[in-house]
């Protein structure tokens, strides 16, 4: 399937500290798999999948952030047009988790304030040496009006779920018309990405 053939591109950013774990997760959403041998991001990662999503077929456009703090100001270029962010923090870090305030309005500021977001709490399988309770994390979000949902990008605990969660919410928006459907019509086909890869089955939602 081809950009072409979709009925939307919808990009989103994935932000959040350094070593949380947001490479790691993508490369589990993208390959189904567990990473070896992950490296820090230095500067932006640009990926793509395309997915069916409650009969609408999608290409994600997915840009993978360093979490350091010097990347920051090269980073911030790429939140231009996301419609949703994945902000990722570690459970077991809770200055991590402290950041993610900051997190939240770098990408109300840097992309729009209507910009869908889903806080992850990374690293699910590490519940022993947890710092930051399930409740903890869920009344935050509440209270800062985003989705939550824990993961591991180790065993791939709901990695699918979190980005279907955030996929879905930006579909219902379209639907209620809150955004304008021309701006995410795939407009061209695209040169095809290295890290870019396609349902090796034909959509059967
Ligand atoms: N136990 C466990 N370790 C994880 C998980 N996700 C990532 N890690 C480990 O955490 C470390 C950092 O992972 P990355 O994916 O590079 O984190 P990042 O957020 O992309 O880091 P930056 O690129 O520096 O921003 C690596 O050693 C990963 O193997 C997880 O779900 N569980
Ligand atoms: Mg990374």
């Amino acid at each position: 399937m081809t950009e072409e053939q979709c009925d939307y591109v919808f990009k989103f950013i994935i932000i959040g500290n350094g070593n949380c774990g947001k490479t790691s997760l993508l490369y589990h959403y993208i390959h189904g798999t567990q990473i070896c041998n992950v490296r820090q991001t230095l500067g932006v990662q640009f990926s793509a999948k395309i997915v069916c999503v409650n009969k609408k077929k999608i290409k994600m456009q997915l840009w993978d952030t360093a979490g350091q703090e010097r990347y920051r100001s090269l980073t911030k270029g790429y939140y231009r047009g996301a419609l949703g962010a994945l902000i990722v923090f570690d459970i077991t870090n809770s200055d991590s988790f402290d950041a993610l305030q900051d997190w939240i309005k770098h990408a109300r500021d840097f992309s729009k304030p209507s910009i869908q977001i889903i806080i992850i709490g990374n690293k699910a399988d590490l519940d022993k040496e947890r710092s930051i309770s399930e409740q903890t994390a869920k009344q935050f979000c509440q209270e800062n009006d985003v989705q939550y949902i824990e993961t591991s990008a180790n065993t791939g605990y709901q990695v699918n779920e979190a980005f279907t969660q955030i996929t879905t919410k930006v579909l219902d928006l379209l639907q209620e018309g809150a955004i304008d459907e021309n701006m995410i019509k795939p407009k061209f086909l695209t040169s095809k990405k290295s890290d870019e890869t396609q349902p090796t089955q034909q959509c059967n939602c």
